[in-house]
Order: C-alpha cells, then structure tokens, then sequence
C-alpha cells in the first residue's frame, strides 16, 4: 500500500499564489469553483493536484483554455496535468467539481450536520472539496464566495460582502487548505469584543443552534481570557477583524483551528451547571484556548509535512496546559496531565501501536493524532524549557515568531531558535522526537561521611521497528527532606545524558529522604527501591505537590498490586491517607486526588510493566476490597468532609469550587461502598448541578441500583444530546463487570443510539472499553461486541473506526486465553472485505 516516508520529502514545484473558491451550495450536489493561480518553481513539471473519487469534474481550464483531452489524466486520488499543457510563467488553473455533503458520512471535507453545511479538512479533507495541493506546505490567501439560502454563511478571514444569499469572505494571511473552513446554517450568535494589545477592534461570536444561546456564554469567556493570555505570555496578538467559534454535533474530534472560523464539537461549547460537570467546563476553557493558540502555533507558523505535526499540537497542547495553570491550579493540573499522560500515551509507548513523538512513516495520518504526538509532545517542550530555563525559552519562542512566521516549519527549524537563542547543542535532546519509548530510570542511592550519591540508570525497552534506542538527555529535578520532615535541599535539577551516572550530595548531617523526579521533570518510568514508610513520609513532607502526590500513588499502586496478587497490603496507604484527609491546610482538589484510588487499566499498566500478566477480575476485586476498607477505617472522616465540602450558594465553575466539589465527590465514592447508596441516592435527588448528579449516578449504578436515577435523568434530558451521551457513556462504564456487554448491548439496540453521530457511538463504545474487567471479560464477549461495531462503523466513518480500535492495544498484555480471543477479533476486523486505509492500517500494526 501507499506508505509515506518523511525521508521522501519533496517540496511542492509550484507556488500557489492565490485561491478563489466560489461555492454554489445544494445538499445533494454542491457545486465548487477553484481558480488557482500557480507559478512554476523551477523548471517545467506536471501539476499535480489531490482529489477523491467524490468529485465529479465538470470542467478544467488552464488560463480559460481547455487543454487537450490526453494531458490531463486522473486516478482515484489525483489528477495530473502534463507539463506541456502548462504556460511557462504565472496561469490559473480553473476548474468546476459537483460534491454531494449529504452522502458524506465520514465527515471528512464538506458535509452536513443536522441541516448546517459545515467542513473539517485536516489532516487530507480538502481534497474531497476540491482539486488541490493538499499539502500543508502550500500556503496562499483566500477568497471564498458562498451562494446559499443558508441565513448565515461563515468562512475563514474578514467578511467583504454579505447580501440575501450571498457572502464573501477574504484571508490575507497565507494558509493551507487544511485551515480552510466553510459553514452555512440556520445559526445563532453570542456576541462580544475584543481590543488587541496594539488596538485592533476584533468582533466575537459563538455560533449556536437557535435555543442553545444560553449555553454559550462560558466559551466565550473563555475565549476571551485565552486572547489576553497569549498576549500577556507570548505577546502575540489576534490578526484579523472576527473570531468566529461554531458548535456543531456531528464532527469527529474535539474542535479545529480552521483561520478566524474555529469549528467545535457542540460538547466542547455548550455548558450549562445543569448539564455540564466541573470535568466539562475545564475542557471547554482549555480546548477553546487550544485552538485559539493554534492562531500562532500552527496557522501563522504551520508545518512543513504532517510527520511534523507535534510541531503545532505538542507545542499548542504545552501552552493551553500552561494557560490551565495560570487559570487553575498549577499543581493540580500538573498532576491531572501527568494522569492522563500514563493512561494513555504510557499505554501507547507500552504496545503495538508505540511511535516517536515525530513518525518517520505511516499509511493514513489520521491515524497518528495519538497521545504521543499531542502530550508527549508537549512533555518534550517542557523539557526543554527546563533544560534552557524560562528566560531561554523565552528568547527561542521569540526567535521562532520572528524567523517562521508566514512559514511552514520543522522540528528541525523547531530545535534550531533554541540552539541559537541559547548556544545549547540538541542533538541529543532529538532524540525525544525520533525514538519512541518510554525510558526506564532506576535510582539507587549510597550514603557514607555525609555524602550522599544517587546512582542512575536508563534503558529504553524495544518498540516497534526500533530496537536500540541511545540514551537521552533526561533532566531529573531532586530535592532533598531532612528526617524531621523539612526540606535540606530545594530542587536542583540534574541533567542525565549517559546510560548510567551518579550525581552527590556533600556535606549532609544526616541521612535525608529523597524526593526525585519532581514535578514529574521527564517522561519516564522512575524505578526505585523504596518502602512504604519512605513513601508515607514523602507524602506526609513532601514540599513538591507532584512528587507528594506520587508517593501517595505508589503506596496505592503498591498495595493494589499486591492485593490483586493474592496478597496482603494498604495498611500503609490507608493510615496515610487518613492524615492527608484531614489536613484542612492542604488544597481540597489534590486531598481528593490522593482520596481517589488508581483506576484498573491503571494497575493493569503497573503489572504488566513490572512483568507480570494482570488478571482484571481480580484487579477489579482488588481494588473495591481496598476502597471498601478505606471507607471502613475512615467512615467518620469522610462523612464529615462530604458533610462540610457542600458548596452556598449557586453553581459556579471556578476552580475553587469544582475543588470542594471534587472532594465531596471523592469521599461520597468511597462512602457509598458501606452506606448502600443512600448518600448518592439524597444527593441525586436534590442536588441540580450535573458534577454532583453524575457522580451520585455513577455511585449508584456501580452498586446495581442506577435504574430509577437513570430513567428520572432520561426523562428530564431525552431531547439534550450532550446530556444523553454521559447517559449512554456511564451505564457500560460504571456497570458491575459481569452486566457490562449486556447492558451494553441493549443499549445498542435501542432506537436513540443515532450510532452514525460519532459522540454517540463514542459514549456507548468508549464507556464499554473503559471498563476494564468488562470489556476484558474472558469469553472475549468484549472484543466480539467492540469488533462487530467497528466493522458496521467502518465503512460509514473510518477516522471513528480506527480511532476507536485503539480499545485493544493493550491486548498483549493479558493471559493466553484473552490474548487469542482478541487476536481472532482483531484478525476478523483485518480480513474484512472493503476496510478502510485507516481501520487496516490500525489492525495490522495490532496484529504484527
Ligand atoms: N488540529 C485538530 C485535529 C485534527 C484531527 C484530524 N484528524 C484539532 C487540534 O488539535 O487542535
Ligand atoms: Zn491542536
């Protein structure tokens, strides 16, 4: 098959100097006029333009004249004009395509959402628009005519013309297509404004559907904190007149940055206390400051070819953390990444699917928008900022603007403004971008006449295709905490490049307690010999909130492990778990960190990393016994705090209350394992925000008692889609193991299951696959249901298909019995007659 290769980069031999589309728009048959004006390179070569089967070619013209019939050829996804038909200098190449958007269920290109014309084009979408380099490194300006009786007609850049049926819009700033945007429909908007550092009038507005305006208001607020950050932190400053967000149902990601016409999955937009959780509104403030901030990093500064894509994701996916910092809590929001980076890039880096943060090759790069691109690319920029310090990063970030803007950028460009901004040397710090892997580093300590020598190692385990991975440069920051629990040494950051180094400490009076890889300074799996009181008493002293935090989590884990093992353990964590609680000093959203056990995929992680096979029934047995005993020991304590944690006064999504909250939470999860539901059941019943509503039905339905919540909640929401999908998503999800594909399957068969709409397959699909015992259960019950799915979703949607394959990476990990019944599925989904390039490519890296 057409594999890509970065080595076999070329540039583009023409230069596109300007892009007109004129868009006669019918849902069955959509007319597109292109003219494109081109001027050669160098030399004479064939023009070469992208284009699915979809388009149907009504007519091509070079300069306004048809070139002969045998110089134009075209397969299934180009079209080829000779050479010879070409002028020598400047032409425009017009050319005329009918699409159908309505026969568009991939939702790839143009096509239609409940009535509204709407387009996603990244990665390769435009090319099912129109007849286009569909590169990112071909950059022009655009001017874009839309004729439809749409009410309203949005496009990338400024309006120039907007009349009855009719709008024109224009972008100065040179994009590739895949920032392209287009959206007519019946649409309603938030307004605001925003005045730029330098003066600039920019008009706001948050599209919505007619009776959704009432839930917009929070994404525009957030909007306007992510303009005044970027200016504050970055100086950089919005460049056209409009900044229009619109919500739409049916789009299959989280939101995109499309130039002045950013488009969002409606989940990502709308909130209100009633139907959004706290989890909701942080997402919707930092997605919408994510692609806000693609405005620098990612349009004005694109990417030279998508092997190159972390260079826009992973420095964008850094600066909303850092604007979720400023926003929120920086020490819970570390931790609360540092999470989700194990869960999910640890597990990507651990199996089949494993690739460095800058891929060398793939078949479907659509595949490849993966944990490992967006936060371990992200992780690597924060390295570096360690490694250069703030005022270096700075300096580079300068340079890059300056240098790049206009341009389409490589990591190579990248890593080059901070070599010269700081005379830095980086070729070892590349090789975070080109092997994949998560290092293992071991730390063993020696301690003699007051000097103490922390002895490292790393080794990277094998991944797919790269077997010996050279060391990195890994920076470890390390404080030190004296046996009375204060700290002797503030964090000192120590730069590793070997295979093996020491680094000492002199001077000390006593033994001190290390506290190591603060602040979780690098990607990797620290391995270090430590017993559970060293543990209690980090998390007792610790003054780094990460490592506080991790020592507590390794006291969990350790117990959980052993536990899942058939042997005793959590005596140690629960004893220090109790202190932690009841330190009222200590910041209500990291004591309900610390009160929330590791979930199972969590332990099943650990387990298998450490080398041995997970059984998930036990794991899931293992980690209620613990829970249930953490209630016991604590039942006074933690009904005081759900007691005392009740948020006056109406719902408000500031951090401190969703804080308060989160603990509430916490300790009504664990008190529900021995009061029989009953709190949760109080709480459902009169409490009116969804944070707290969710998190009572969740306790309710892992206990089997969910159904009459779930039928009030169903009755109250059944016209609310986003309400209907966390429906959909917890019944699988929280669900008793042993009921999960049931449940799961009923649910499928239900006539609300819109299964085409990518939210809701999602939600019912997803909450299945994050039950793990469930979704492992040994009959391979699990895998079938999943396969059939992906199988029935494939051909209608493949990005959902193979996107959501993923559910079985994990699937060498388990035991004999469980690894064949998911081999068999995924070998199924393989031979499937038709599959897609994206479901094929996913199944066939599972399988090898
Ligand atoms: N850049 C888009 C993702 C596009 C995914 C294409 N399959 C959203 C983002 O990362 O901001
Ligand atoms: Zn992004």
């Amino acid at each position: 098959p057409d594999r890509q290769f970065l080595a076999d980069y070329r540039p583009y031999p023409f230069i596109l100097e300007q892009t007109r589309l004129e868009f006669t728009l019918a849902p069955d048959a959509t007319r597109v006029r292109a003219d494109l004006t081109f001027r050669p390179r160098n030399g004479s070569e064939d023009l070469l333009l992208d284009g699915g089967k979809n388009l149907h070619l009504i007519s091509l013209t070079i300069d306004g004249r048809e070139p002969a019939a045998d110089q134009v050829t075209r397969d299934d996804e180009r079209l080829v004009i000779a050479a010879a038909a070409l002028p020598d200098g400047q032409f425009t190449l017009a050319t005329e395509v009918e699409i159908n958007p309505s026969a568009n269920t991939a939702f790839e290109g143009l096509y239609i959402s409940n009535g509204m014309f709407c387009t996603q084009c990244e990665a390769e979408g435009f090319r099912h628009i129109t007849f286009y380099p569909d590169r990112p490194d071909v950059m022009a300006p655009f001017q874009v005519t839309i004729h439809s009786d749409q009410p309203v007609l949005l496009s990338n850049g400024n309006p120039v013309r907007q009349e009855e049926g009719l709008a024109e819009w224009h972008d100065p700033w040179p994009k590739p297509a895949y920032l392209f945007a287009l959206v007519a429909g019946d649409l309603v908007a938030i307004e605001d404004r925003f005045t730029t550092a330098s003066g600039r009038d920019v008009a706001l507005n948050v599209w919505v559907r007619p009776g959704d305006e009432d839930r917009a208001g929070f994404a525009m607020e957030s909007l306007i904190k992510s303009m005044k950050w970027d200016e504050d932190v970055y100086r950089r400053e919005y460049d056209l007149d409009v900044f229009n967000i619109v919500a739409v149902d049916d789009f299959n990601m989280g939101a995109m940055e499309n130039k002045g016409l950013n488009i969002f999955n409606s989940k990502l937009v709308l909130a209100s206390p009633e139907t959004a959780t706290d989890a909701d509104y942080e997402r919707i403030e930092s997605v919408i400051a994510h692609e806000y901030f693609h405005n620098w990093t990612g349009n004005r500064i694109t990417c030279r070819d998508w092997f190159q894509l972390c260079l826009k994701e992973g420095l964008t996916v850094f600066r909303d953390q850092q604007f979720t910092s400023d926003m929120r809590s920086a020490s819970v929001k570390r931790i609360g990444d540092v999470q989700a980076l194990r869960a999910r890039q640890f597990r990507e880096d651990q199996g089949p699917l494993a690739h460095p943060v800058r891929p060398e090759e793939y078949e479907e790069i659509n595949n490849f928008y993966t944990a490992t691109v967006y936060e371990k690319g992200a992780e690597v920029i924060g390295m570096l900022k360690r490694l250069v310090g703030d005022d270096g990063y700075a300096r580079a970030l300068d340079l890059y603007f300056k240098r790049h803007d206009g341009e389409a950028a490589t990591i190579e460009d990248w890593l080059k403004v901070f070599e010269d901004a700081t005379g830095r040397d980086l070729t070892q710090f590349k090789r975070w971008y080109t092997d994949a892997g998560t290092p293992r580093l071991t730390m063993r300590e020696t301690w003699e006449n007051g000097r103490l020598t922390l002895h490292f190692t790393q080794h990277t385990p094998p991944t797919p295709g790269q077997n010996d991975k050279p060391p990195r440069v890994i920076p470890i920051a390390v404080g030190l905490i004296g046996p009375n629990g204060d700290e002797i040494e503030p964090t000192r950051m120590l730069e590793m490049s070997e295979a093996k180094q020491e680094f000492s400490f002199d001077g000390l009076g006593a033994r001190p307690v290390v506290s190591a890889l603060r602040g979780f300074s690098a990607p990797v799996i620290l391995e270090r010999n430590i017993d559970d009181a060293t543990r209690a008493f980090l998390l007792a002293h610790d003054t780094d909130p990460f490592a506080r935090w991790e020592a507590g989590r390794e006291l969990a884990l350790h117990a959980l492990t052993a536990l899942s093992q058939g042997q005793e353990g959590g005596a140690d964590y629960i004893g220090a778990i109790g202190q932690l609680a009841t330190d009222e000093d200590a910041d209500p959203a990291f004591r309900a960190l610390c009160l929330n056990l590791p979930g199972e995929e969590e332990i099943a992680t650990r387990l298998y990393a450490a080398g041995a096979i997970p059984d998930p029934d036990a794991i899931h047995d293992a980690r209620n016994r613990l829970a249930r005993r953490m209630a016991e020991t604590h039942a006074n304590l933690l009904s005081a705090i759900y007691d005392q944690m009740v948020v006056p006064g109406p719902y408000s999504p500031d951090a401190d209350s969703a804080a308060r909250r989160a603990l509430r939470i916490s300790a009504l999860g664990l008190l529900t394992r021995i009061d029989g539901g009953e709190r949760a059941e109080v709480l459902f019943g009169i409490t009116s925000n969804m944070t707290e509503r969710m998190a009572a039905l969740i306790c309710l339905v892992r206990r089997g008692r969910g159904g009459v919540a779930l039928s009030a909640l169903h009755d109250q929401f059944k016209d609310n889609r986003l309400v209907m999908d966390k429906w959909f998503t917890v019944q699988p999800m929280a669900a008793p193991p042993a009921d999960a594909i049931a449940i799961a399957r009923q649910l499928s068969e239900r006539r609300d299951f819109d299964w085409k709409n990518p939210n809701r397959f999602r939600a019912l699909l997803g909450g299945l696959a994050a039950n793990h015992a469930g979704f492992h259960a040994a009959d391979g019950k699990g895998y079938d249901f999943l396969a059939e799915w992906l199988m029935k979703m494939d051909p209608i949607n493949p990005q959902i298909a193979a996107r959501m394959s993923t559910a079985f990476e994990t699937w060498p990990r388990y035991d004999e019995n469980r690894r064949k019944r998911a081999l068999a599925a995924l070998e199924r989904m393989a031979a499937m007659k038709g599959i897609s390039r994206n479901l094929r490519e996913m199944v066939t890296r599972m399988i090898a």
